[in-house]
């Protein structure tokens, strides 16, 4: 019995099965309004099998987009769109989750395919903010405007509102983004987080941004709908065991306020780091932080051979394997890691549409 393919329910939502589109940019928004582009991606990644597809990053704010090409949920319009998008994502039989994100001092940058780097100042650039004016550096070397207590508060309230648009545009799953080395991550972050007040120094005063965060969007998220927080909690450097400890105290914290699960990930907060690509690296990162929390955890990041994913969820190395650059390259590849794994019964991974002709006349 595969356990891949077995369901899981987290609150209210019940996922057919265990694996998640991961939650990709792509780069194809203007002034954060979603469009064709969008509608035809996400319904075709919804229509593959997948339990669950969470849309990408999506700025709280303007100047909280990575580019001027992300997605937004700052106001009603692009509400509207993403209530598109999340209404077909379920029509296509997967449950409908969304990012919600904002980029700190990695914002104002051009696309990955234009360069990566900091858009100059005079063209299409915008201000940034980050806990201090530390610039990341390498590519991205623009200098952030470090924040006052008022940009806290405003920012965190953009995070509720954008939580509250994303309810009420029909998605059942929240994950913010709190990984990556932006906003949130770069307050948690020792190397962006030179602060002296108390949101910075210590642990307890740079987690501090992150748990305000999560506590305000709880109380305007359902408590029977799945919030997730996608988080690095290592980021190769050479301090790794003392960021994995701390974050694993910070998880704690997460889960007494009501975190429901965590998408384990790197911090990606310095160009120094050295991270060891290779398939399935992070699932013993996710293990310990499960087995340590006591919390549903995903992962990304190599987790796309079925024989892993497989194997991640039968060792309860996680609860949900989230797959990204796989279904780039083939939209229904639930499908084929159901092949692969030998679940013959196309029905249980793709809608009936598709299933009741592969499942009543195969050649195969
Ligand atoms: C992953 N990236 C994550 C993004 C967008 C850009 C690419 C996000 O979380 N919105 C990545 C970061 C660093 C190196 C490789 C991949």
């Amino acid at each position: 019995m595969s356990q891949l393919f077995s369901p899981f329910s987290l609150k209210s939502i019940t996922l057919k099965n265990r694996i998640a589109v991961a939650p990709m940019c792509q780069y194809q928004a203007k002034d954060g309004l979603t469009n064709e582009w969008h509608h035809v991606h996400y319904a075709s990644l919804a229509r593959g099998g997948a339990g669950l597809v969470v849309v990408e990053a999506t700025a709280v704010s303007p100047e909280g987009r990575i580019t001027p090409r992300c997605l937004g949920l700052w106001n009603n319009e692009q509400a509207a769109g993403l209530a598109k998008v999340a209404s077909s994502i379920k029509g296509a039989g997967a449950v409908a989750g969304i990012q919600i994100a904002h980029a700190g001092r990695k914002a104002s940058a051009h696309i990955p395919w234009e360069g990566d780097d900091h858009i100059k100042d005079g063209e299409e650039a915008w201000d940034t903010i980050s806990p201090s004016n530390v610039p990341f550096g390498a590519n991205l070397g623009k200098v952030p405007k470090a924040m006052t207590k008022a940009d806290i508060e405003r920012v965190k309230a953009d995070f509720v509102a954008a939580a509250k648009r994303a309810l009420d545009a029909g998605f059942e799953w929240l994950e913010l983004h709190f990984a990556h080395g932006y906003l949130a991550q770069s307050f948690f972050s020792t190397y962006a987080n030179q602060r002296t007040d108390e949101y910075g120094g210590d642990a307890a005063g740079r987690g501090r941004f992150l748990l305000e965060t999560l506590a305000a969007v709880r109380e305007v998220w359902p408590d029977h709908l799945p919030l997730t927080a996608r988080f690095g909690v290592i980021e190769f450097d050479d301090k790794d065991e003392q960021t994995l400890n701390e974050s694993i105290q910070l998880v704690k914290q997460f889960k007494q306020l009501g975190l429901d699960m965590l998408n384990v990930s790197i911090c990606f907060s310095t160009p120094t780091a050295n991270v060891p690509w290779s398939p399935a690296f992070l699932a013993p990162i996710a293990e310990r932080v499960r087995r340590e929390v006591g919390l549903p955890v995903a992962t990304s990041w190599g987790m796309d051979n079925p024989h892993h994913a497989e194997q991640s969820i039968q060792d309860e190395q996680m609860d949900l394997v989230m797959i990204g650059k796989a279904f780039l390259a083939n939209p229904n590849y639930p499908y084929q890691m159901a092949q692969i794994l030998k679940v013959s019964r196309p029905s249980w991974v793709l809608p009936s549409s598709y299933a009741h002709w592969l499942e009543r006349y195969s050649t195969v």
